[in-house]
């Protein structure tokens, strides 16, 4: 296994693999070379074929408070723009088995993008979400302003973005930025995410993958090129074995055996 400077991983089930955001005394700001091992482990468990969910959490008081402002300081336009200063952050939208973040603490900027990029956001009630990049002198580059707009309308993300007030886990939940809060206390949300990540684990890498590509389709395409290409992926479900098995199993009152194919 890689060793890494910024991140942990860990496999707390045999089929959900976990990474943690290692760098609590920065508020896990979000430095080139953390997202650079966070890229390569999504990418390790995404090609590992014995996992089948991924969960990514923070430490101490942040899942993540931001790209790293430090950093970010001095740049100028001309090295943004020629070196391509953060575009592969990205790349973990390409990873295709699902990603469940466990945000506790703080979310922002970058953090609050990182955790939008996942497939599924639990939180727990000490979670806290903002685009505060207006506070110091930008605007939400991560895909912010997009991501909101599309999950909570514009007023919300114009007041998110424009004030840069922090919402609490509560205002997120209600709004649908999270899909449930968990239950305080040390480690639940992560434990609930290994949870749902197990859950996931039992059924069919295929399956679950095209409904990642699926839903993802809502967001980029209209409904009648959205209801078609989901019409495609199902009909071609039937070229699994693990469709057979599954319809099977259900007749024959069994558990299914998939097998990921
Ligand atoms: N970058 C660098 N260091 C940070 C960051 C950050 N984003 N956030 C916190 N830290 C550091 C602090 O500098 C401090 O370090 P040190 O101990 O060396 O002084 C340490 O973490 C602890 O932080 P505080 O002392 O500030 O802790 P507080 O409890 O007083 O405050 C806050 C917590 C409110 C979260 C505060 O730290 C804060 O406001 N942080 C910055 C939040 C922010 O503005 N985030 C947005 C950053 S911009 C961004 O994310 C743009 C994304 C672009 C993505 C583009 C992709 C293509």
């Amino acid at each position: 296994t890689t060793e890494y400077n910024y991140i942990l991983t860990s496999r707390p089930e045999p089929a959900v693999a976990l990474i943690t955001l290692n760098r609590p005394k920065a508020l896990n700001a979000l430095c080139s070379p953390l997202f650079a091992e966070l890229n390569q482990a999504l990418r390790e468990a995404d090609a590992d074929s014995s996992v089948s969910a991924i969960v990514l959490t923070g430490s101490g008081r942040a899942f993540a408070a931001g790209a790293d402002i430090k950093e970010m300081k001095d740049i100028q336009f001309a090295d943004a723009y020629k070196n391509r200063f953060l575009e592969d952050w990205a790349d973990m939208t390409r990873i295709r088995k699902p990603i469940i973040a466990a945000v506790s603490g703080y979310a922002l900027g970058g953090g609050c993008e990182l955790a939008l990029m996942c497939d599924i956001i639990l939180a727990s009630p000490t979670a806290k979400f903002g685009q505060p990049e207006i506070n110091i002198g930008t605007i939400p580059g991560g895909g912010g302003s997009q991501r909101l707009a599309k999950i909570i309308g514009k007023s919300r993300t114009m007041e998110m973005c424009l004030t840069g007030r922090m919402i609490s886990a509560q205002e997120a939940s209600d709004w649908g930025i999270v899909s449930r809060l968990v239950k305080e206390g040390e480690g639940e949300v992560v434990k609930e995410a290994i949870a749902v990540g197990k859950e996931i684990a039992s059924k069919s890498q295929i399956h679950a993958q095209a409904v990642k590509e699926v839903v993802n389709a809502a967001y980029d395409l209209n409904l009648t090129e959205g209801l078609k290409f989901e019409r495609r992926i199902f009909h071609s479900m039937f070229a699994t074995k693990d469709q057979k098995e599954g319809m099977s199993a259900f007749a024959q009152k069994r558990t299914p055996n998939f097998t990921n194919e």
